[in-house]
């Protein structure tokens, strides 16, 4: 069994395994460390990760990235306006009313849902991390930011089981990064002590978030979380991007808005120039024949991209402020600040912020890896078949969570709803609801503060129904309880239902510490749990019968993914074979072949060249793999006479070395 984390970020995803020496982060199929989170549809196949990113610019249509940031979104939402700038493909409404993206896909038109999308993506994941640990993948554990909210949470979970994972748990990305702080650092202050405080600012491509942690030896507790949704490397390649727009309008005149592949092209050039400009005072942006041949070049000083992209740089302090407040603490307070996430590379964001916090920043985790490492640890912690220390993880819901149902017609004075999860509530927790009741009844769950929510998200959870429920045998109220349970993922369910009866009891009267006295015992009254009630759950999840059908669909596309894959790799054997062969003719075999036999296997050489690049072109793997063995079976003597006599040669050498 594995053990693996994965940092699904907005640009990059990155891979951690938990091994027994710790925790190690994996390559992908061309060595690199973070995979481009993006997955795109070809006439034959998909491109998953690396392979998206390569055909990106050829195919922008049928490419999607931000994968994560279409999680539990429903068409029509007005923050998806804002993905869309950032997305090549178009986004549609797709089945249930989730957003999705339209491509063509085998020569078709196809709608896939961002959660099919999220899927595609992870089943990658996968494979990527068995290809290397060379075990099957299945036990997981996945970030996502803090603000995601319940819908968002289930279409990341749903993702995951269609691309075949055990996700044993959806992790905060911060909570990750402090997990890994807390496991890695020794000095952590013991019990009795006052805890350490630590600030993490995660600052990626699209959001930013800043945790308060408190740390003893082995736990952590998440004193407050606060966030921008909006925050991150790819707003200021948009403001790079306009920027420039607008100079080679004028300079050049052209319009880069207008043309989908010189925009890419600018995107990408503006990237690597702030990069630069993050260690250098100014940098060049050359693109060659950005659109109608037009070479475009130009100069940028980091002063003049720090006015560009002032309005962001003015409110990186909110979070901080957000954190500081909900955390009930002041700077002081704040022993460390920890600084993870691409863009907290960015020297003016580094210098606000520890002149927020009037103290040097922190940079003792990997920035690009610290999310990916502590989800392996989670992972580990979780995992039955590790054995890690334990560390105890206690975490916060980020938004209220609000029960409502109907009055019940015979206690008119009921509430009709109540707030069972405060903000900054711990996750995981479980509550026992009471109601008393004659009838079966339903309940909602909804986000209590719907203004806060990420872009008008729908606040709605799920609907509960209790079944079961009758009056008692006196014609009284049956005494229904009920189990939500914010679980490790930071959804909600109402677990279970049961009922009790109240008896009465005699119990011994307890003395001031809690021992028995020989005072006359006391009836107390008490609830005893009698039957269970029969709950029924509608969530943002899909359902069981959807998640096979997409399981299987999945399933039957890597399997057709696999096939296109390696009947490349057989047509390129094929082409090798006749290169080789040639090469090998008038070399290694020339004197072992009559010339007749020479000038035979030119010609075959050249009519299965002819082919391949002709009728050939787009045949099945087991027609190159038939291709091969015929012309190997022409070739056959010779190779044969040619082994002969190196072997011949190596026993003489023998026999002389044994002499
Ligand atoms: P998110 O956390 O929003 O989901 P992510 O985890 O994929 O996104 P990261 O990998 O943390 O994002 O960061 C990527 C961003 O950091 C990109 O916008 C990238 O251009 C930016 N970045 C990386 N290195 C530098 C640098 N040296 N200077 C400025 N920006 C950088
Ligand atoms: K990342
Ligand atoms: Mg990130």
């Amino acid at each position: 069994m594995s053990v693996v984390g994965v940092d699904l970020g907005a640009l990059n995803t990155v891979i951690a395994v938990a091994r027994n020496r710790g925790v190690d982060v994996i390559t992908n199929e061309v060595s690199n460390r973070a995979t481009p989170s993006m997955v795109a549809f070809g006439t034959k196949n998909r491109y998953l990760g690396e392979p998206a990113k390569t055909q990106e610019i050829s195919n922008l249509k049928n490419t999607v990235g931000m994968l994560k940031r279409l999680a539990g979104r429903r068409f029509g939402e007005p923050e998806l306006n804002i993905e869309s700038q950032f997305i090549s493909a178009e986004l549609v409404e797709a089945r249930g009313g989730e957003v999705g993206a339209r491509v063509k896909y085998l020569g078709q038109d196809e709608t896939f849902t961002g959660t099919q999308l999220i899927a595609m993506f992870l089943s990658k994941v996968k494979q990527t991390a068995s290809a290397e640990l060379k075990l099957p993948v299945s036990d997981i554990v996945l970030s996502v930011p803090p603000w995601f909210t319940d819908a968002q949470r289930r279409s990341i979970m749903d993702a995951a089981e269609i691309a075949g994972l055990k996700l044993l748990r959806l992790m905060n990305d911060t909570t990750a990064t402090a997990l890994g702080y807390g496991i890695t650092k020794l000095d952590l202050p013991p019990q009795e002590e006052k805890p350490r405080r630590v600030c993490f600012i995660d600052i990626g491509h699209s959001n930013y978030t800043a945790s308060i942690v408190a740390f003893k030896k082995g736990e952590l507790t998440v004193l407050s979380t606060a966030y921008d949704r909006h925050f991150g490397g790819r707003d200021f390649d948009k403001a790079l991007i306009d920027h420039f727009g607008i100079e080679f309008k004028e300079k050049n005149k052209i319009d880069i808005h207008a043309n989908p592949k010189a925009y890419f092209r600018l995107a990408a050039g503006v990237e690597k120039l702030k990069k630069i400009l993050s260690a250098n005072a100014q940098a060049p942006l050359n693109i060659e024949s950005i659109m109608n041949d037009v070479d475009v070049s130009s100069m940028l000083k980091r002063e003049d991209l720090e006015e560009l992209v002032k309005p962001l740089l003015d409110r990186c302090t909110i979070p901080l402020e957000q954190a500081l407040k909900d955390a009930n603490l002041t700077i002081e307070d704040i022993d460390a600040i920890e600084l993870v996430g691409g863009c907290t590379r960015v020297p003016s964001l580094k210098e606000r912020i520890s002149a927020f916090f009037n103290k040097p920043l922190s940079f003792t985790l990997n920035q690009d890896e610290a999310v990916a490492r502590g989800c392996a640890f989670a992972c580990a912690i979780l995992s039955p078949v590790f054995k890690v220390r334990d560390f105890t993880i206690h975490d916060i819901v980020s938004y209220p969570i609000e029960f409502t149902w109907e009055q019940s017609p015979e206690i008119p004075d009921e509430d009709t709803s109540l707030t069972v999860f405060g903000k900054n509530n711990a996750v995981p927790s479980t509550k026992i609801l009471t109601f008393y009741r004659k009838e079966p009844f339903d309940l909602e769950a909804k986000y209590a503060e719907p203004e806060k929510l990420p872009g008008k998200i729908s606040p709605w959870i799920g609907r509960f129904s209790i079944k079961g429920v009758k009056p008692d045998p006196k014609d009284d109220f049956m005494i229904c309880k009920l189990k939500a349970r914010v679980n490790l993922h930071g959804v909600l369910n109402v677990e279970s239902g049961y009922y009790v009866e109240e008896v009465e009891v005699e119990e011994d009267v307890m003395d001031t510490d809690g021992n028995p006295t020989d005072k006359p015992k006391e009836k107390v009254k008490k609830q005893v749990k009698k039957g269970e009630l029969p709950v029924i759950s509608a969530t943002a999840s899909l359902d069981q019968d959807m998640k096979n059908i997409l399981n299987e669909r999945e399933q039957e596309l890597v399997t057709q993914d696999k096939l296109v894959a390696d009947t490349e790799d057989r047509k390129n054997a094929l082409e090798e074979y006749i290169y080789e062969t040639r090469g090998k003719i008038d070399d290694l075999y020339a004197s072992f072949a009559s010339e007749d036999e020479k000038s035979k296997i030119r010609r075959i050489m050249d009519e299965a060249e002819e082919w391949l690049y002709n009728d050939g072109d787009d045949a099945t793997k087991s027609v190159y793999i038939a291709k091969i063995e015929e012309l190997r079976s022409n070739v056959g003597p010779v190779a044969q006479r040619y082994f002969d006599s190196e072997e011949e040669k190596r026993q003489a050498e023998r026999q002389k070395r044994d002499e």
